[in-house]
């Protein structure tokens, strides 16, 4: 009896399930499995991977070998001239297919693509950031169906409209790395052909997930949710239901926070596309703030449809807040900064490219990582640059989890663009795809119409390559473009996120850097030294950055050991920043070189060499941090140039590929920190800024102390101080000569603190010299290692003089350690901990520490 009931209970659960499967709403049935693929043309098919691309089918295959390898990539060239065809079937019931709508939705097809289902040709797509829905109903039968996707070649495609075109377009000679520049002639990832920081891999596929759609009534297409005003007793906000309705109907609406009903109404509803206009309020909201200045309080709000026979609903993560872009004129120019809940707030963070030449590999944990790496740096803006593509979801919504705001360019970078009517009208559909996608995050905090477009038109030489009439046709169309048909697109789905036609907004046309945000290249590009990131200082910085390698670790994972060299073929290979169109390929590793030579002695190898462009990264990163800070509230962002990797190579990243830390990311973290101690030296004299993000005010105390490089103190200050909320102030000036009193520069240190009686807030060391010239001596370092209950490691240091960049490591494998590179001063106990899948034996024997005396 027992088990006939038992047999009741599971057979009521499986009708129920199949019920509510069936008949309500919508029914979404992922394809991604038992997919094949073959270069067209030839006969065997292979198993594919979807989402996937081929380059990645090609690899699981065995058919090539890792493209990141040596110099794999040269060979793999062919992959993108090719082109390549995928299958699968899938299998409808009747039920299913006599729905009322039967739907394929493509999430992401890379790029020309022929989709056929059962051999007949059911759509052409020409975008890879756009979605397809198509209605399947015509072709598709019960029982076995067949989805053929054809991909023809990028090259096969836009090399006649690149003949054709009445003018010459242009791009960036170190980005799309060929003599023939066709990249922006489709809505294709720029990188993919290649750029200062990655190689050419022209992938083709279906690179996002295809599902089977089937729907009666209605189907809810998206919620738009609109914060029309938001004070601390009250959200009022607008959800803007997108209803696909099949046939005329009443429906009942409803949002729900939580379990908490905020409202319900009934709607009619006519044929076809439907927006809906529900008002509900929240009363004392939690707001969403920004990493470092308060809770990322998201809402779950349910978005339900509902009539007596169908069901449909979606929840949001919904970040109550208020933003505002200020661009405005003031004393300095004209303003750009971001104001969150009514606070002005200075951005701290990087430029972002994605993490990976094939974007099937960038699972959960990668993304992550990066956004909590951004998050532990104290960040709170990541720019989503132009090259690359709109991010992932999971992007976004970690984004809005770790308080990190986004700077999104619309997908179009260092290049001129065509402005055709069908172009045109394909970047409207994308741009409005996208910003539906994205408008409801609270991390996004602006759009942008591209990645130096503007610049590279007025002031690198390329309007001068034209003449007059063809730049005139040319300006209109990027006008048309950029200031004209993106932001219409933009306004039609999103009228509240504010919009900047092209980034940087100065340094062209007359307009200066006090106007709106830079581009300073000036160190790197321009070779300016270091201590001109104080000199150009502008309103919001978008892009600085410097170059360094990766970690020994990680080029032992791209080469062999014929292979640390330089300028070696491999080690050239992973290096893209050249010039002279391509020719000078020593290019990069020589301004690493030369900026060395200002600040250290010669690395003795080749290994050296890499810690040493660690160092001097991490320096450019702090002296530049430091100086967009120390002037705030003229300048109020700072994103540096770039966060990550999308290959192993020498790159201006603070993470590499594989997601090691380089010195540069803790350089970051400390100068992003909210309360900094910032001393400078000018004309003589010892100047201690102190910035503070925090929004009140707070005494503390300010420690200043001499010491030699043995620790013996020479000299020890105590002053009581106030860090007045938000702002950036001197607190403390002394002539250099008075400070050392006669101590020899380059022996000691200034040591500068900052602290409460609980804690300390900052600290800082000053050297008086460059590394090159300082006098150090061989530290005698101990260290204790034991395993934690936590399973962590905990490794104990102390020195018996100064350690300079003391970097922990090992032979074989990167140690993720919450610091490193770091100075040991004499006297100081420095505790680390670090998480690996080492025994506490196997990281005692394999342990590596050195310090930069080891480096020459
Ligand atoms: C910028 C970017 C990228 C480039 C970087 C380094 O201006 O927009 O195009 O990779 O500089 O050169």
């Amino acid at each position: 009896m027992k088990k006939i009931l038992f047999a009741m209970v599971i057979l009521q659960m499986i009708l129920a399930s199949c019920s509510k499967i069936e008949g309500n709403g919508v029914s979404r049935i992922e394809l991604n499995r038992n997919w094949e693929f073959r270069e067209s043309g030839k006969e065997e098919w292979l198993p594919a991977t979807v989402p996937g691309c081929v380059h990645t089918d090609l690899m699981n295959n065995e058919i090539i070998d890792d493209p990141f390898y040596r110099l794999n990539e040269k060979g793999i060239q062919w992959i993108g001239e090719k082109d390549w065809e995928y299958r699968t079937t899938f299998s409808l019931s009747e039920k299913k297919y006599n729905s009322e709508n039967l739907e394929l939705v493509f999430n992401g097809l890379d790029t020309y693509a022929k989709v056929y289902l059962n051999e007949k040709l059911l759509a052409e797509t020409d975008n890879m950031f756009r979605k397809w829905r198509v209605n399947a109903k015509p072709f598709a039968k019960t029982g076995e169906n067949r989805i053929r996707i054809v991909f023809t070649s990028v090259f096969t495609e836009n090399l006649p409209k690149y003949k054709n075109a009445p003018f010459r377009l242009m791009a960036c000679d170190n980005n799309d790395q060929a003599d023939v520049k066709i990249n922006m002639y489709s809505r294709k990832a720029g990188f993919h052909f290649g750029w200062d920081w990655g190689p050419r891999l022209v992938t083709a596929g279906i690179w996002q997930s295809v599902i089977l759609e089937s729907w009666n009534d209605f189907r809810l297409d998206n919620v738009h949710v609109v914060q029309d005003d938001i004070s601390k007793e009250l959200a009022k906000c607008t959800a803007v239901f997108e209803i696909i309705a099949n046939k005329n109907q009443s429906v009942e609406l409803m949002v729900k926070n939580d379990e908490e009903k905020l409202c319900n109404i009934e709607k009619k509803l006519s044929k076809g596309k439907n927006l809906v206009q529900v008002n509900f309020e929240i009363e004392n909201p939690k707001l969403w703030w920004t990493n470092g200045l308060g809770e990322q309080y998201l809402y779950n709000l349910t978005f339900i449809v509902a009539t007596d026979k169908e069901k449909e609903e979606k929840t949001e993560r919904i970040g109550i807040r208020k933003l505002e872009v200020v661009r405005e004129k003031d004393e300095f120019g004209k303003s750009l900064y971001i104001k969150l809940n009514d606070v002005p707030v200075f951005m701290k963070g990087a430029n972002y490219i994605p993490q990976d030449n094939f974007q099937s590999r960038v699972t959960l944990e990668r993304y992550e990582h990066i956004i909590k790496s951004a998050a532990d740096a104290n960040m709170n803006m990541l720019r989503v640059w132009g090259g690359g593509i709109y991010e992932s979801d999971t992007f976004y919504d970690l984004c809005d989890q770790y308080g990190i705001l986004i700077w999104q360019d619309m997908m179009f970078a260092c290049g001129m663009y065509p402005a055709d009517d069908k172009y045109l009208e394909n970047v409207t559909i994308e741009i409005k795809e996208n910003v539906k996608r994205l408008r409801n995050h609270p991390s996004i905090a602006l759009y942008c119409g591209n990645n130096e477009n503007e610049i590279g038109w007025y002031a690198w030489g390329w309007k001068e390559k034209y003449d007059e009439k063809t730049g005139e046709i040319y300006e209109k169309n990027m006008n048309k473009l950029f200031r004209d048909v993106i932001p219409k697109a933009i306004k039609s789905v999103d009228s509240t996120t504010f919009y900047l036609p092209s980034s940087p907004i100065t340094g062209y046309n007359g307009i200066s850097y006090d106007n709106g945000d830079v581009h300073y290249w000036g160190v790197w590009h321009g070779k300016h030294p270091f201590t001109d990131f104080e000199k150009y200082v502008g309103r919001f910085l978008s892009e600085w950055g410097f170059q360094s390698f990766p970690d020994i670790n990680t080029v032992k994972k791209f080469s062999c050991e014929e292979d640390w060299d330089l300028d070696s073929k491999v080690m050239l290979s992973h290096q893209r920043c050249m010039s002279d169109a391509r020719k000078d390929k020593k290019y990069g590793n020589r301004l690493i070189k030369q900026y060395m030579k200002r600040w250290y002695k010669t690395p003795k190898d080749f290994e050296s060499f890499l810690y040493v462009s660690h160092l001097l990264q991490a320096k450019a990163v702090k002296m530049a941090i430091s100086a967009h800070r120390r002037n705030m509230p003229k300048c109020m962002g700072s994103l540096y140039w770039q966060i990550d990797d999308c290959w192993p190579a020498a790159s201006w990243s603070s993470i590499d590929y594989f997601g090691h830390w380089k010195a540069a990311h803790y350089a970051a973290r400390d100068a992003y920190k909210e309360i900094l101690i910032n001393p400078v030296i000018k004309d003589g004299t010892v100047q201690v800024n102190l910035i503070s993000d925090k929004l009140e005010t707070q005494k503390a105390n300010l420690i200043l102390l001499l010491v030699d490089f043995e620790g013996k103190k020479l000299m020890e200050k105590s002053l009581n101080i106030e860090i007045t909320a938000n702002k950036s102030m001197v607190v403390y000036s002394e002539t250099v000569k008075s400070l050392l009193s006669g101590a020899d520069p380059v022996g000691v240190v200034l040591k500068l603190q900052v602290a409460t009686v609980e804690k300390v807030l900052s600290s800082q060391l000053l050297y008086f010299k460059p590394e090159k010239d300082l006098v150090l001596q061989i530290p005698e370092l101990k260290y204790s290692v034991k395993e934690k209950d936590t399973g962590e490691f905990e490794i104990t240091l102390t020195t018996d003089k100064l350690a300079k960049n003391v970097y922990l490591t090992t032979e074989e494998k990167y140690l993720h350690l919450n610091d490193n590179y770091f100075d040991l001063l004499p006297g100081m106990l420095k505790t680390l901990t670090l998480k690996c899948d080492l025994t506490l034996k196997e990281l005692e024997n394999k342990l590596v520490i050195k310090s930069l005396i080891d480096s020459y």
